[in-house]
């Protein structure tokens, strides 16, 4: 609806569709269409990490129950998966659980599930970008404290600034504390590919409903048709990146804004960064976490590490 959108989002489009190298910030894939084109691509068979994780993470949890201390608060950044956050939940039996969530609604509706589901724990919903300073509440500052950064979402940032969210991380958690972290690993190109670029076209709809949002919201006239959803690999900086590609020239307007596209520019929309085993681990320590134990499942497809501020 024009008029109501985010001013955040008009900014970023604004700016982003005039920039030298088009692009727009990932976070506003995410709306509720968004949202649900996302919870589909995570169940396509080529899209391996949803799966691969939530293997992994049930395998290691008898050992994380070990090594987590009693009382601890778990603090999600992200509202939380609805099968990963129960799995670790069980396990552990925390003090509290502190989801962390731009979106109130969303956030609502799974604090909803998960007090249905462990009755007899204390949860503290927290509305708020987790990448800007937010608080927790003043129930949950005293130690121990988890972070709990599932489903490779430190991959959507560039190192820069992903070394700075967990510095950030660790000023909110406190010294001593604990992160359990899930990063995707670097596997050979086709298969990065065909994780996001399907047959069924679901990643496509995903990347192209960033246009159809932008008409909505920002009252835009897109020729969505005049675009194409590409994935590529840029090897230099170990990255997947999503793009809208023009199939040919074209011209529109966002806001009273004029843009106009040549056959094969592009707007960049996503990156998903791929970290080694070494280069997993640097990153962590850059931004002030020292890993203390990394599990991977057995085709080294996808890493869990448990670091320490
Ligand atoms: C939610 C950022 C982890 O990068 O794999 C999946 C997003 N984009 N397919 C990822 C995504 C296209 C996903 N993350």
């Amino acid at each position: 609806m024009p008029g109501t959108a985010d001013p955040q989002f008009r900014q970023d489009v604004l700016a982003g569709l005039s920039a030298p190298i088009p692009a727009v910030p990932a976070r506003w894939l995410y709306d509720l269409r968004g949202s649900e084109l996302f919870d589909e691509i995570t169940r396509l068979p080529s899209y391996y990490p949803t799966e691969t994780e939530t293997a992994l993470l049930k395998q290691i949890m008898p050992e994380l129950a070990t090594a987590i201390p009693r009382g601890t608060a778990v603090v999600e950044f992200g509202a939380g998966s609805a099968t990963k956050t129960p799995l670790l939940l069980e396990a552990i039996a925390p003090a509290a659980y502190v989801p962390v969530d731009i979106s109130g609604d969303y956030l609502g509706s799974s604090a909803d599930m998960l007090r249905e589901r462990f009755p007899d724990l204390a949860i503290y919903p927290v509305a708020a970008d987790f990448a800007r300073p937010f608080e927790l509440p003043g129930e949950v500052l005293d130690p121990p404290k988890l972070g709990f950064f599932p489903g490779s979402t430190i991959g959507n940032f560039v190192p820069r600034t992903a070394t700075d969210l967990l510095r950030h991380f660790r000023d909110l958690l406190g010294t001593g504390s604990l992160l359990l972290i899930g990063m995707d690993r670097v596997k050979p190109i086709e298969r990065l590919l065909a994780a996001y670029d399907e047959p069924e076209g679901v990643t496509a709809s995903f990347n192209l409903n960033l246009l159809e949002r932008i008409n909505r919201e920002l009252d835009g006239d897109i020729p969505v048709d005049a675009f194409r959803h590409e994935a590529r690999w840029n090897d230099m900086l170990s990255r997947i990146e999503m793009h809208l590609v023009a199939t040919s020239d074209v011209e529109f307007t966002v806001s009273g804004k004029p843009f106009a596209f040549k056959a094969g520019e592009s707007i960049h929309t996503e990156n998903s960064h791929k970290y080694p085993r070494r280069g997993a681990r640097l990153l962590l320590l850059a931004g002030g976490w020292t890993p203390v134990a990394e599990w991977e499942d057995p085709a080294g497809d996808f890493s869990i590490v448990l670091a320490q501020a």
